[in-house]
C-alpha cells in the first residue's frame, strides 16, 4: 500500500509536517485493540533526529553508585527481554473541544487521535537502575530524568526534549527502555533506537531517543517539565502565568471518546453501533463506560472490549436504534477507582489545553 511521509497510512492526518506530527482517522483508531506502527499518532516538539544505532549509547548518571555507558547492543544482551502492551496518549489529546470554549493559540488542535495502543518490548528501567546501583530503597522523593537526542527551541532557548518521572514509578515492572513497536524495531518517528515506555502516565514521560537517564533530587528542570505538561487554573493565561503554580502532570486522568461517527454526520435510521475507546490512567482500569444517544439524559451501558491489562485502553461499542431525527451520541466512563469524567467542558479549560476528560459528544442526524 502507498505510504506517506515517515512510513505512514495513507489516510494518517498529518497536523504538522515540520516537526511531523499526526494522528489516525479516528474511525480506524478505534477498530483495533493493537494500532497498527503506520497509524500509531506522533507528537514530537522537534525534528526527528538521525542516530547511528551503531555509535548509539545510553548514559546512566546522577545519583547512582556507576555511571553506566550502554550500546544498543549490550542493552539487548545484558538484559531481560520483556513485553508490555501500553496505550500512549498526549496530554493534549482533545484539545480541539478545549479552542471552541476559548482560543488556545500556538498549540496542535488535536481531535480524538492523539492516542495509540502498541505491543512494546524493551528492558526493564529497574533492571538497568539495578546495575547502575539504584535500588528500591533508594526510591524516596527522588526522580528520574530522561533526555531525548531531539532539539526543541522555545521561550528563544534552543535545548534538548526531556522530562522525568518519580523513582518509585521508575523503578515499577511495566516501565521499560523500548527498542521494539509491534515486532519491529522502533521507527525513526516513534524514537529509533530506543526510548522510554511510562504506561499510566502521560505521553510527554515516554521520552524518544533516549540518550540519558539520571536519578536526582529534583522532578526534571526541562521545559517540558516545569513550563509545558502543568495544568494551570481556568484564569492563568499565558502572558501573566507563574509557571510554578501549575501542577506537573503524571498519570493520566479517566477518559472515553466516540470514534465511530463524527460531528453533524448522517447515518441510516434503524440499527446504529456507536464505537470508541475508554482510558483509565495510573494502574486503574475502566469499570463501566456509559453512553447516551439523547445528550445525557439516559444511557445504557456498552459492552467493552479488554484484555485486562491495566496499561491498555479498553475499547467498547452500544447499539442504538434510531428513527429519523437528530441526536446527540454521548459517553462517559468510569475506572476501578470510581473516578468519573466531568459533563462541562467549561470546566476542565486550560490555557495549554491539556487533561480535557469531559464527556465527549457527537451530534448526529438519521435519516
Ligand atoms: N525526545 C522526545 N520524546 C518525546 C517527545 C518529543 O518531542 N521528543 N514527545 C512526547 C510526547 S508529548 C508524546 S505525547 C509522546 C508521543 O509518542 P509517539 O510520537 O510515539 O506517539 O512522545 C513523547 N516523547
Ligand atoms: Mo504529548
Amino acid at each position: 500500500m502507498a505510504k506517506t511521509l515517515f512510513d505512514k497510512h495513507v489516510d494518517f492526518g498529518v497536523r504538522q509536517a515540520n516537526p511531523f506530527n499526526g494522528g489516525p482517522p479516528p474511525r480506524l483508531l478505534g477498530q483495533s485493540h493493537i494500532t497498527p506502527t503506520d497509524l500509531f499518532f506522533v507528537r514530537s516538539h522537534g525534528d526527528v533526529p538521525e542516530v547511528d544505532a551503531d555509535s548509539y549509547r545510553l548514559e546512566v548518571n546522577g545519583r547512582v553508585s556507576r555511571h553506566l555507558s550502554l550500546s544498543l547492543d549490550e542493552i539487548k544482551n545484558n538484559f531481560e527481554r520483556v513485553a508490555v502492551n501500553a496505550t500512549l496518549q498526549c496530554a493534549g489529546n482533545r484539545r480541539e473541544e478545549l479552542m471552541a470554549v476559548q482560543p488556545i493559540p500556538h498549540e496542535l488542535p488535536w481531535g480524538v487521535d492523539a492516542i495509540s495502543h502498541a505491543a512494546w518490548a524493551g528492558v526493564r528501567l529497574r533492571d538497568v537502575l539495578a546495575v547502575a546501583g539504584v535500588e528500591s530503597e533508594a526510591a524516596l522523593n527522588l526522580h528520574v530524568e530522561f533526555g531525548g537526542l531531539d532539539e526543541v527551541e522555545r521561550l528563544n532557548n534552543r535545548f534538548r526534549y526531556g522530562g522525568s518521572i518519580p523513582l518509585a514509578k521508575g523503578l515499577s515492572p511495566e516501565v521499560i527502555l523500548a527498542y521494539e513497536m509491534n515486532g519491529e524495531p522502533l521507527a525513526p518517528a516513534h524514537g529509533f533506537p530506543l526510548r522510554t515506555i511510562v504506561p499510566g502516565f502521560i505521553g510527554a514521560r515516554s521520552v524518544k531517543w533516549l540518550e540519558r537517564i539520571t536519578v536526582q533530587d529534583e522532578p526534571s528542570h526541562n521545559y517540558f517539565q516545569r513550563k509545558a505538561y502543568r495544568l494551570f487554573a481556568s484564569n492563568a493565561r499565558a502572558d501573566t502565568v507563574n509557571w510554578d503554580n501549575g501542577m506537573m502532570l503524571g498519570e493520566m486522568n479517566v477518559t472515553s471518546v466516540i470514534c465511530s461517527h463524527t460531528e453533524d454526520e448522517r447515518v441510516g435510521a434503524g440499527m446504529i453501533a456507536v464505537q470508541g475507546y475508554a482510558l483509565a490512567g495510573g494502574g486503574r482500569e475502566i469499570a463501566r463506560v456509559d453512553v447516551s444517544s439523547d445528550g445525557g439524559q439516559t444511557w445504557m451501558h456498552a459492552e467493552l472490549f479488554n484484555d485486562t491489562n491495566p496499561w491498555a485502553w479498553t475499547l467498547w461499542k452500544a447499539n442504538f436504534e434510531l428513527e429519523p431525527g437528530r441526536y446527540q451520541l454521548v459517553v462517559r466512563a468510569m475506572d476501578t477507582s470510581a473516578n468519573t469524567q466531568p459533563q462541562d467542558i467549561s470546566q476542565v479549560w486550560n490555557f495549554k489545553g491539556y487533561m480535557n476528560n469531559a464527556w465527549h459528544r457527537v451530534n448526529v442526524e438519521a435519516r
